[in-house]
């Protein structure tokens, strides 16, 4: 398993502020309840749990101009870059379970902050989560996270106080997407204007799944190689296999490729960062709804960390001798 080892640090995050749904904030316990860190160890890695952060309520919490809950997301999120921080200087690859995508704010944060040089993005999901405070229809900050750490977009940014400890750390070119099929007209218009590489679910129709990959990878590393985040929002995946998320978009990846895509950047050797977010068993109308939606999250895990459909076997096996 050396190829493959990792080390995984898993920090639950039940935060739910980042848009108006109630159940988001129960993901990291019912994805831990499908035997993540059993499975994780069966791979071959180590697993250190960090538990669940606890996050403060903010009375009175007004919005900022459209920007609803900003004390209760920006403490969250201020608390989560810690963890991850403290998590990457341990020496893990930081797991951070949501909880709503609002929270990739402060896991980017954590994970810049940790490493040396600059990070790259990978975001896997229906959404684009680039609206600015002045963009977003909805207010809700898990369509925004992303508008906050893009250093080519500070300028349109409006002061929000209570977010003023974030520092845009990610650059434009450093970003792909994978999976789009639900984008605002105002975040159509600023991946364009900012030049983002976006492989939409038109793209993964068009050249599939691998070529997206080769593609997202030949991308990236055309510089240097630089760690990756990846960023997976469960609504990627199409919602008649993971129904239990707010936010559902019809026409999404199908289960092959939502696990091919974890495989595939496993396999570069760089992903130093992991978010699933989005997993709501509120939403899920039926017991099974819940539990396809929440085992798949767990499929996508162990494809990030080593697991291959191939098969896998420890690097010191030794067949029985009769
Ligand atoms: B998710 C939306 F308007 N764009 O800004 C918005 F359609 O983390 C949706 O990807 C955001 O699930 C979805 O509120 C956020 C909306
Ligand atoms: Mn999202
Ligand atoms: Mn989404
Ligand atoms: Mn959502």
């Amino acid at each position: 398993f050396k190829r493959d080892h990792h080390s995984v640090g898993i920090i639950g995050a039940p935060f739910s502020k980042g848009q108006p749904r109630g159940g988001v904030e129960k993901g990291p316990n019912v994805i831990r309840s499908a035997g993540l860190a059993d499975k994780l160890k069966a791979q071959g890695c180590s697993v250190k749990d960090y538990g669940n952060l606890c996050f403060e309520e903010v009375p009175g919490d007004e919005p900022v101009g459209r920007v609803k809950r900003p004390g209760a997301v920006g403490s969250a999120n201020q608390r989560l870059a810690h963890a991850v921080y403290t998590a990457k200087t341990e020496g893990h690859t930081p797991l951070m379970l949501g909880g709503d995508h609002s929270l990739a704010i402060g896991s980017i944060h954590g994970h810049a902050a940790a490493i040396p040089g600059d990070l790259s993005v990978v975001w896997v999901d229906a959404h684009a989560d680039i609206n600015t405070p002045l963009t977003t229809h909805t207010g809700n900050v898990h369509g925004q996270s992303m508008s906050y750490l893009i250093r080519e977009l500070q300028s349109k940014i409006p002061v929000i106080p209570q977010f003023s400890w974030i520092k845009p750390c990610v650059s434009a070119k450093d970003i792909v997407y994978i999976g789009l099929r639900d984008v605002d007209p105002e975040e159509h218009y600023i991946l364009k204007y900012l030049g983002i590489k976006v492989f939409s679910m038109t793209e993964v129709d068009g050249l599939g799944i691998a070529r997206v990959m080769e593609e997202t990878c030949d991308y990236l590393f055309s510089h240097v190689k630089k760690p990756i985040h990846l960023s997976y929002d469960i609504d990627a995946i199409d919602p008649s296999l993971t129904p239990a998320t707010g936010t559902p978009a019809v026409g999404g990846l199908t289960y092959r490729e939502g696990v091919y895509i974890t495989e595939h950047i496993c396999q570069t050797g760089l992903l130093s960062a992991v978010d699933l977010v989005e997993v709501n068993p509120q939403q899920g109308t039926t017991e099974a709804q819940v539990q396809s939606t929440v085992d798949i999250a767990v499929d996508v895990l162990l494809g990030c960390f080593g697991r291959r459909r191939a098969g896998n076997h420890p690097a010191d096996y030794c067949l029985p001798e009769p």
